[in-house]
């Protein structure tokens, strides 16, 4: 067999198998008890919450979340910067394998920026995680009223 025709052989035989890397992923990252906050009609923002399981034996990272629900969709954490706690954007939110992450109010948080729909409990999200070996997980979060306890707002003093 010619070089060329024996790296198209591997490639469809790699290209095949898509669906059970999605289904080895969902089983890799286990996502507990995630939901988002529920906010009043006319709040631009609101963000989703949950717990992040790397059941796998490789360290990984959440470097990126989408949703229809909004029209940007962050990750982000508070941090304490000259006494407020302020809101940041991260690059990535670490998942170190067999250690749970958990993203609440206050802290790590998967924030939907535009709504694009109402957000009262009942309601459901659709987020897409996205993993930095391209793994893409769905889950889907329950709206929840939250009460938000340092969410969108700053003290000053
Ligand atoms: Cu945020």
């Amino acid at each position: 067999m010619q070089p060329l025709a024996i790296l198209l052989t591997l490639a469809a035989g790699l290209a095949l198998p898509g669906a059970v890397a999605a289904a080895d992923a969902a089983e890799g990252l286990q996502i507990t008890a995630p939901y988002v906050r529920a906010v009043p009609p006319g709040q631009p923002n609101s963000a989703a919450f949950m717990e992040l399981t790397n059941r796998s034996d490789a360290d990984r990272a959440l470097v990126a979340a989408a949703s229809d629900a909004a029209a940007v969709v962050e990750l982000h954490t508070h941090r304490m910067e000259d006494g407020m706690m302020v809101m940041r954007q991260v690059a990535q939110i670490d998942l170190p394998a067999g250690v749970p992450v958990v993203l609440a109010p206050g802290g790590l948080h998967v924030m939907l920026i535009g709504l694009k729909q109402q957000l009262q409990p009942g309601d459901a999200v659709e987020l897409t995680l996205v993993l930095d070996d391209g793994e893409q997980v769905s889950v889907t979060a329950p709206v929840q009223a939250v009460q938000p306890p340092m969410h969108g707002h700053q003290h000053q003093h």
